[in-house]
């Protein structure tokens, strides 16, 4: 079995696999979910500066940073919502988990022109029967094109006077992924794994109830999707270990194979 991670060592020098980079920049531009009242929101992402070569420090920089969990690319431990309460916190994630294969739904298309498309366990069904059975702990990962807007917090939320338009799972679909999928979890391109409009759908935040609360994670505000295959990715998740945290900003790596 050294044989394996050897192969993949020369497969990693040789360019037959790949590494992408599907977490994206981390910075005060960064755009944060906003929630309606009467809830509390998160602060975004901030760094402060300790020193620069200079008489704080003559001969190194660094910075101390502030923000919320929940901030950029970011992964969402069980114990994030009320239905995982008795579950694991991001400290608590076995690492095991933290590495499994993906597959890519792409529905950049129908999000384009419907920004409140939901996706339904049908479509994954008919991923499934056109690309082979789903992987058993793997990620389901869903592309809608959202990550064109990632740098703009007005366009990446997309909200209106009903609220955020921003595209999403439906409510079966949510209870299927954290029921009866084979997923360990779903990954999107928007600033949270459940659609704009999921606080007005029952329960609120599906996305969040049924998968967080089967034990399972979400990995939010993903970037270079559409450099993956549909099929074949193997995905590395790597949040911060925060003890008693609901989450973390996340490193999100993608080994894909070229040839
Ligand atoms: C808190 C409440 C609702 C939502 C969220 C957080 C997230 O999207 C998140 O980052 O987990 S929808
Ligand atoms: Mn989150």
């Amino acid at each position: 079995m050294a044989d394996t991670l050897s192969s993949l060592i020369d497969a990693l020098r040789s360019g037959a696999v790949e590494v992408v980079d599907l977490t994206q920049p981390l910075s005060e531009e960064t755009p944060i979910i906003q929630l309606p009242p009467p809830f509390a929101n998160t602060p975004g992402f901030r760094l402060n500066e300790i020193s620069r070569y200079d008489e704080r420090g003559p001969a190194w920089y660094w910075n101390w940073f502030e923000g919320g969990e929940h901030v950029g690319t970011h992964f969402d431990a069980p114990i994030h919502w009320i239905t995982g309460q008795d579950k694991h916190d991001v400290s608590q994630v076995p690492p095991r988990n933290l590495i499994g294969p993906a597959v890519v739904i792409d529905r950049t298309a129908e999000a384009g022109a419907d920004p409140d498309y939901l996706l339904e366990v049908d479509d994954v069904r008919a991923f499934e029967a056109e690309h082979g059975s789903l992987p058993e702990g793997g990620w389901l990962l869903y592309r809608t094109g959202w990550d064109a807007r990632a740098q703009d917090q007005q366009a990446f939320l997309n909200a209106d006077e009903s609220g955020p338009r921003t595209p999403g799972v439906s409510v079966e679909c949510a209870r299927w992924l954290g029921e009866a999928s084979p997923f360990i979890g779903i990954g999107v391109e928007t600033v949270g794994t459940d659609a704009g409009r999921a606080h007005s759908f029952d329960p609120a935040f599906p996305c969040h109830a049924f998968v967080l609360g089967a034990n399972k994670y979400g990995l939010t505000q993903l970037a270079n999707l559409a450099q993956l295959p549909p099929t074949g990715a193997v995905v590395i998740a790597a949040p911060l270990r925060i003890v008693r945290g609901s989450g973390s900003p996340c490193r999100v790596l993608a080994l894909v194979p070229t040839r």
